[in-house]
């Protein structure tokens, strides 16, 4: 909508719900959740919703004098229906942030209505570099696959792996994983013989895979959305490509821990870079594993869950640190440069890219109390965005 329509809506929409509306309104502090519950992103729905209720039930859900009310809404992740739910909660709702944002296209739509309405973004699934440019509301708690890729592109060539084939979504985390793997696999005196891209929506992995085996490198580099690694898994074993001598690597999206506890033996080994592993060892990720499993009927968090456990970290922390007073412009400054330990380890909002930084952790799929897991052997510390330009 353009900036004068959605003034106009936002003051109709305000002078007809009256002064009754607005005092009641005095004491909430309304989050709007959007999130892919349908459709082919709904796994990242059902963690981040899980995890958000989570972290309200763990800290109350008052904060500052305000209560808090959590509206979530289903975009089936096509980005026009999350920038028409953004508009009705921003107008109608008033909400106070906008959250959520299952994959990049839904939190680039956002964009301009979070600018224009100058309400906070907090970006929690979606990984594309670029998109904390895309509007100076939006602050992420998820992470960048520069930063995923980057790592894995150091760690490969000393690990054995000479040549590497790409296989990414074709979309913008995909094409940024394609483009920081290769670039930094390239300079570190590896080669990238062919850079393979699958549609987003209802891909068919088999033609690539085929491919892949024609070009036998040393390794086959994967970057899919969460939820669409146990099909790539499939049917790479499938096609005996590990027996073939082709390895799988790939950011930690591919062994996604939503899935990967019925991926099979076929994925032991398998090594990813990533920022979050459930079975990263420390006190505080113990307790939300317990929590967020005993909470959701055996459900395993993944790394979407934890960016939602954090973006309500900060949302709640903005609201106390402006004692419950502040609008859009002051809450987004008390997100900037928050500090704190997350179950993924610790973690900082960069005042200046309003970007996450954190570890990335180097994993290997093992079998570990019968159970499968993403198994940390090191750690890159601090990492900051590769893709921001200073
Ligand atoms: C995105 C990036 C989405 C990484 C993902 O899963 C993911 C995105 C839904 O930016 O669209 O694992």
């Amino acid at each position: 909508m353009p900036r004068k329509l959605l003034i106009r809506a936002t003051v109709l929409a305000v002078a007809a719900l009256g002064a009754t509306y607005s005092i009641a309104q005095d004491n909430t502090f309304k989050i709007g959740l959007i999130l892919p519950m349908t459709g082919q992103q709904a796994s990242t729905g059902r963690q981040i919703e899980a995890a958000a209720k989570l972290y309200m039930a763990q800290n109350g859900d008052t904060v500052a004098g305000k209560k808090i009310q959590l509206i979530v809404k289903d975009d089936t992740s096509v980005p026009d229906v999350t920038k028409r739910l953004a508009q009705e909660l921003v107008v109608n709702d008033k909400v106070n942030v906008l959250a959520g944002f299952g994959i990049t296209p839904s939190a680039l739509a956002t964009a301009p209505i979070a600018t224009q309405s100058k309400t906070p973004e907090v970006v929690m699934a979606a990984a594309t570099s670029s998109i904390t440019q895309a509007s100076p509301y939006i602050v992420r708690t998820s992470f960048t696959l520069p930063q995923a890729a980057v790592s894995m592109a150091d760690w490969a060539p000393k690990n054995g792996i000479k040549t590497v084939v790409t296989l990414v979504s074709d979309y913008g985390p995909g094409l940024d994983a394609e483009k920081y793997f290769k670039e930094r696999f390239l300079f570190n005196g590896g080669q990238v013989p062919e850079t393979l891209r699958v549609p987003l929506r209802g891909p068919d992995f088999a033609p690539f895979l085929q491919k892949v085996r024609d070009l036998k490198p040393d390794a086959l580099f994967v970057f899919v959305p969460s939820g669409a690694g146990a099909a790539v898994m499939k049917q790479f074993l499938e096609r005996g490509m590990d027996k073939a001598g082709i390895k799988l690597i790939g950011t930690g999206d591919v062994t996604d821990d939503d899935q990967l506890n019925d991926m099979g033996d076929g994925a032991l080994g398998v090594v990813t870079s990533h920022h979050y592993s459930a079975d990263h060892p420390s006190p505080l990720n113990t307790k939300f594993v317990d929590a967020f499993t005993k909470a959701n009927k055996g459900l395993r968090p993944n790394f979407m869950a934890v960016g939602g456990y954090d973006g309500m970290r900060v949302i709640y922390e903005a609201l106390r640190a402006t004692k419950g007073q502040g609008g859009g412009d002051a809450l987004l400054g008390a997100m900037k440069g928050q500090i704190f330990e997350s179950p993924r380890g610790p973690i900082f909002i960069d005042a200046q890219t309003r970007d996450i930084v954190q570890n990335i952790y180097l994993r290997k799929v093992e079998r570990k109390n019968g159970q499968l897991y993403n198994v940390e052997f090191a750690v890159i510390k601090d990492v900051k965005d590769p893709g921001k330009t200073k």
